[in-house]
């Protein structure tokens, strides 16, 4: 696989190739960014970003990590000591997930954003951009009925920091990609150049493959899991013999949450997958890759009872460091 491949691979949009391609011909030294906000702990999104950021450093890239302390609040996720609190933790659980701490910048946003210049940067911006365009920036990462100012604030901040960190990269959930656009198009009213963007996917809803994964909301799975829950989870998830599922009865669009692990947790981070089977079952199944198994599934040869065993056992297996940090 070349760096191109490695940096895009298991992403849902590139903006732009052009520039993405530009940038993995000499990574070396260049920074890519991911900012989450400091709140709960470190779970299965929150992971998938990180496996890209993984990606990236083992191309060459410079990864920093954001935690956005001041974008939490903005959001009404707690005082200022509890978002602190609960970003030193996601710090330990980040490197325990398998980040190279000696590759890896974690900065806290209030480091940088409270200083005079960022300050006065932020209200050229808000100068320079509608309400409407600010709030729709945001529509995929707060809901709710009666937005606050905080709210137009938090996405103008976010393109700013692309600037403040002096970044070539920003990688972030398809949630993120009206921020990074926003960031496409303003940052340069305010006198500073434009990014290039990695999107990754976000999970479907484990236990009915519609909608997305949420941790707010239905069930998640987390770097605080036992080895139980894990179990529990993945058996009571929704895992049609299909990558493709059928609509529900609502007419909403469904996905397979289990064959989205598999490809996007699974097989980045191992390099053969083994699915264990009694011999009267067959015996065991081994994968070089994800496409066999997804056609395994489709073709019946491999059970959904027998996947979900499997994905319970390697989930334990990342999560596991992140347990021993309790
Ligand atoms: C991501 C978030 C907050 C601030 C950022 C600043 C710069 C780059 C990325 C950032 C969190 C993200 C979320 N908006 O929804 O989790």
């Amino acid at each position: 696989m070349d760096a191109y491949e490695r940096i895009t691979r298991n992403t849902s949009e590139v903006v732009t190739a052009e520039e993405v391609r530009a940038l993995s011909e000499s990574p070396e030294g260049k920074r890519a960014y991911v900012g989450y906000e400091p709140s709960g702990v470190l779970h299965i999104g929150h992971m998938l970003t990180a496996n890209k950021l993984i990606d990236l450093q083992e191309t060459g890239f410079e990864v920093v990590i954001l935690l956005a302390d001041v974008h939490a609040y903005l959001n009404d996720k707690g005082t200022f000591e509890e978002i602190r609190a609960t970003a030193e933790k996601m710090k330990q659980q980040f490197i325990a997930y398998g980040l190279d701490d000696s590759k890896t910048q974690f900065v806290l946003g209030s480091e940088y954003q409270l200083d005079e210049e960022y300050v006065l940067d932020l209200h050229a911006l808000e100068l320079e951009t509608t309400v409407a365009r600010a709030q729709r920036a945001m529509a995929e990462i707060q809901r709710g009925e009666h937005a606050k100012v905080s709210q137009m604030v938090y996405p103008l901040m976010q393109a700013l920091d692309i600037e403040y960190l002096d970044l070539d990269l920003a990688v972030g959930g398809l949630d993120q990609r009206k921020v990074h656009m926003l960031a496409r198009e303003e940052l340069p009213s305010v006198g500073y150049g434009s990014r290039p963007a990695l999107h990754t996917p976000i999970l479907a809803d484990l236990t009915t493959g519609v909608g997305k994964m949420s941790s707010s909301e239905g069930v998640t799975i987390s770097m605080e899991d036992s080895t139980e829950d894990l179990e529990e989870k993945v058996n009571s998830a929704y895992c049609p013999p299909t990558a493709d599922p059928e609509p529900d009865d609502a007419g909403n669009e469904r996905e397979n949450p289990v064959l989205q692990i598999f490809q996007y947790h699974v097989f980045p981070r191992f390099e053969e997958v083994r699915v264990e089977r009694p011999e009267k079952y067959g015996g065991d199944l081994e994968y070089a890759g994800y496409a066999a198994l997804e056609a395994d599934l489709e073709s019946g040869e491999l059970h959904p009872a027998d996947a979900k065993g499997a994905l319970a056992t390697y989930l334990d297996e990342l999560v596991a460091p992140g347990r021993e940090l309790l």
